[in-house]
């Protein structure tokens, strides 16, 4: 990190086709933030970017959703997005847009670049066409059974279900998601991308990038390229995006994934042209690597193949382009002990939070930094945000900095007055203590843990409690005044430092406490020595963080409710009873009871556990897509019902042999179906 004297950090680029929530901020925007806060401290040059991605189907099926246009969509949600990082405090140079002609002309220009280089393999090939909607049908536009899992519902890039990543034709059962018909097969050209030619040099770069990159990133990218990578079109049979640059391919645009991520390097050239800078030097190779920039994507981890593989093919390809030095990509983020789910409406909204929790970011800020999914997904509980702002950030850091203001004006009327000409630590183990955790803070930082980062803040803030504490400055004055002053005046300075280190987290908070000390923002720079000049005046103090009642998390527990009750099926959905069948049929399934003796994930898929079952007759591997529903390590010893007759099939990799017997609510819950009484394994269930 020491050595890049320039950063370019980007943050990914939302869709504009809804409002933020948590999971967006603790994905890819508030760490990132957080991160560019502290470089800025530390005097580097650096430039913020984002802006809302504003092409693809994830806009055009919203717009038909609405009844309205795409353009309709991505302006209301551009704005509104705008609007909410700008009062959360998210501190971009720019947020820009992808409709914007800059942008587009950008990449056209990369498309035209890759083109004229012979890089695009063109290949005619049988896609998927509505022909009630005269339409070819891309990624999301297509619906159909998936090939590795039955999903009935997988996507045409995706299946959600098991994760894997499709082309329209993989599907089993096509549908279109405009006519609700199966489509046609109709001949359409496209340009490819040779990430299967790229693949050598990709090996060879990711590799330089074990132990700085994070594990699941690396690990993730490792995965990709052992399974062997295939060209991937970058043009798209569509009517909403921007065109592909060539005469012979009128009517097409480019895939959304090949725009956006220019978008990061177009939005750096506005900022440049509204600020007077060279966007070059942000994003291309300069003649001395010294002076190369240091490109870092903030992102969550669905986002990781395109930021770790497909971008930087692209900019390899070109050449000019400088690479990703990491791309620290979180986890997810869970509500309430439930995935984060727009379509439901289980989220906290950033919009609403800030309709109704005024002045209160940084208390949102807080709570979100301490459980950042970080290394895992992790979960955001209203009854966890009361606790984190009661119990830390008032009880310790508000009452700290309220202990030292109210004390010294009490005692001094707000005056710091010493006989040297100013005010140091005097204390050697806290001021040793203090240094450790500045340490300790820039470390985690750099490492991006911005949990424990955090943490290290708030042992400073325990560490003047505990110091206050000891020291009783309310019981010396009357004994020993001298020994009371001192306390306070080092308590003072602790303050100081405190601000200090809080700024790339609590911005807010830190404006407060800054306004209380009466210094400028210069006296907390890192580099600036902590003191106070004899004479100085503090401000009065305020309060920085009210409790929060119960009846306030009450509403919010509510409102989550009421959402769900709102977008929950009134009546429970159920399905349409199968045909006959006779007993014979029946009696050939052997379904039997057992015990879950073993149970992990399956790599790289979101719904499937690897199960080891004990059925009484032997203990076998069955692989079963419950894994948004089950912890691993909660079903082991698990009784369960398993068909054991079912003929053995390969999922992932993996032999599976057997089902599973799971009961399935109208929301989409599952269970387990088990018998009533104590039963043995390998019991028949008949
Ligand atoms: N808009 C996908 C997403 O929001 C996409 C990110 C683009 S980053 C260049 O998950
Ligand atoms: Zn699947």
């Amino acid at each position: 990190m020491n050595k890049f004297k320039r950063f370019t950090v980007t943050s990914a680029l939302p869709y504009a086709n809804g409002p933020l929530h948590i999971g967006h901020l603790a994905g890819a925007y508030l760490p990132a933030d957080i991160f560019v806060r502290y470089l800025r401290l530390q005097k580097k040059d650096v430039v913020y970017i984002c802006g809302s991605d504003e092409h693809g189907a994830a806009i055009t099926i919203k717009a038909k959703k609405e009844d309205t246009t795409p353009q309709a969509i991505i302006d209301k949600y551009h704005h509104q997005i705008k609007t909410s990082f700008e009062e959360f405090g998210i501190s971009f140079d720019i947020y820009h847009r992808t409709s914007s002609p800059i942008h587009h002309d950008l990449s056209q220009e990369f498309f035209l670049n890759l083109y004229e280089k012979d890089e695009f393999i063109e290949k005619f090939s049988e896609q998927y066409f509505d022909e009630d909607y005269q339409q070819f049908l891309a990624d999301r536009y297509i619906i159909g059974t998936c090939p590795n899992c039955s999903n009935p519902n997988a996507y045409g890039d995706q299946c959600e279900n098991c994760g894997t990543s499709l082309n329209p034709t993989d599907l089993i059962n096509p549908i279109s998601t405009l006519s609700g018909k199966p489509p046609i097969l109709k001949l359409t050209k496209h340009w490819f991308l040779p990430l299967d030619k790229y693949q050598p040099w990709l090996e060879q770069w990711i590799d330089t990038k074990e132990g700085e990159w994070k594990v699941n990133v690396f690990g993730q990218c490792k995965s990709w390229l052992k399974s062997g990578l295939q060209p991937r079109s970058m043009t798209r049979d569509l009517d909403w995006g921007i065109d592909v640059p060539l005469e012979e391919a009128k009517g097409k645009k480019l895939y959304v994934w090949m725009d956006a991520p220019i978008g990061y390097i177009s939005a750096t050239k506005q900022w440049a042209i509204d600020n007077g800078k060279d966007w070059k030097l942000y994003w291309k190779k300069q003649e001395n690597e010294a002076d190369e920039a240091c490109l870092l994507h903030f992102i969550g981890k669905d986002n990781i193949v395109f930021h770790c593989i497909i971008f930087p093919s692209i900019l390899h390809a070109h050449g000019e382009y400088i690479l990703p030095q990491n791309v620290p990509a979180n986890e997810f983020l869970n509500l309430e002990g439930d995935k984060l789910s727009t379509s439901r409406n289980h989220a906290v909204w950033l919009h609403e939070y800030l309709e109704e929790f005024p002045g209160k970011q940084d208390e949102l800020r807080y709570v979100l930094t301490s459980i950042l999914p970080e290394t895992s997904d992790s979960e955001f509980t209203w009854k966890d945000y009361q606790a984190r702002v009661n119990n830390e950030l008032a009880d310790i850091l508000g009452n700290y900095v309220n202990r030292i203001m109210v004390l010294m004006h009490k005692y001094y009327d707000g005056k710091v007055e010493h006989e040297t000409g100013k005010i140091v630590l005097t204390d050697k183990s806290v001021n040793t203590e203090i240094g450790r955790l500045y340490d300790e803070i820039q470390v985690n930082l750099e490492a991006y843990r911005f949990r424990a980062a955090l943490q290290s803040v708030m042992n400073m803030a325990r560490l003047g409690n505990g110091y206050l504490t000891e020291q009783e400055p309310w019981k010396k004055i009357k004994t020993d005044p001298a020994q009371a002053k001192e306390a306070l005046h080092n308590g003072l300075v602790l303050m100081g430092h405190l601000a200090a280190c809080l700024q790339p987290f609590l911005p807010a908070t830190v404006r407060k406490m800054v306004d209380m000390l009466n210094i400028p923002f210069s006296a907390i720079a890192m580099d600036a020595e902590m003191a106070f000049a004899s004479g100085h005046q503090l401000n009065k103090p305020v309060i920085l963080f009210e409790k929060v009642e119960d009846e306030v998390i009450e509403k919010q527990l509510q409102k989550l409710a009421d959402k769900k009750a709102a977008t929950a099926p009134t009546q429970p959905a159920i399905v349409p009873a199968k045909e006959n069948i006779n007993y014979e049929s029946f009696a050939t399934m052997d379904i039997r009871t057992g015990t879950i003796v073993t149970a992990e994930k399956v790599a790289k898929t979101k719904k499937l556990l690897k199960l080891s079952i004990d059925t009484g007759l032997d203990t076998r591997t069955i692989v079963s897509g419950i894994a948004e529903y089950f912890e691993p390590e909660a079903i082991i010893g698990q009784k369960v019902s398993v068909l054991v007759n079912l003929e053995p099939r390969e999922i992932k990799g993996i032999l599976s042999q057997g089902m599973i017997l799971m009961a399935e609510s109208a929301d989409g819950k599952l269970s387990f179906v088990v018998p009533g009484g104590e039963m043995h394994n390998g019991s028949v269930i008949r």
